[in-house]
């Protein structure tokens, strides 16, 4: 079993499709262990996106992942980390595979809509950053014989 960190981005929340792209993961027998609406403070933001501060684009994306609440969840399942990032498709909207999250609802670079962790390490740092341990309920769906076989 993994654990994945997903914020539904500013452009989601504003854009009303909260529940629409919540919906995609419970569909896909995905588990919510994790989940609350949070504004995202300038000293968060360069915590979250470290890697990409010193860059030219990092301004731009403070000022858009501040600019409103985002909803911060953590996804368990079998291989969710990729499973997720696969379900998002390309950073770039205009690049996105049709079928894919942002394929199908953004048309933007830096307004994808969704983040989710690209690894198991980034998945530790970024649940850390946005979840005490007792925001995290884990607990066994009564619905899982029906979503895969005992040996999965
Ligand atoms: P991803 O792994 O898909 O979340 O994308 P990256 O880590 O490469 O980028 C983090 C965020 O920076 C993306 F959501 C989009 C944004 N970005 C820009 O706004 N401009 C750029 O030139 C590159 C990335």
């Amino acid at each position: 079993m993994e654990r994945s960190l997903i914020l539904l981005k500013p452009d989601c929340v504003q854009r009303r499709l909260i529940g629409n792209i919540i919906a995609r993961f419970e569909a896909k027998a995905i588990n919510i262990v994790g989940l609350k609406l949070i504004q995202v403070t300038p000293e968060l933001s360069k915590q979250h996106y470290a890697e990409h501060v010193e860059k030219p684009f990092y301004p731009g994306l403070e000022e858009f992942i501040t600019g409103a609440p985002v909803v911060a969840i953590v996804l368990e399942g079998l291989e969710v980390i990729r499973v997720v990032r696969e379900m998002l498709g390309a950073t770039n909207g205009l690049q996105a595979a049709p079928g894919t999250i942002r394929g199908d609802y953004s048309s933007s670079r830096q307004m994808n809509l969704v983040h989710a962790s690209d690894g198991t390490e980034a998945a530790t740092r970024e649940i850390a950053l946005y979840f005490n341990d007792n925001e995290i309920c884990g607990y066994t769906p009564c619905l899982t014989p029906w979503m895969r076989a005992g040996d999965e």
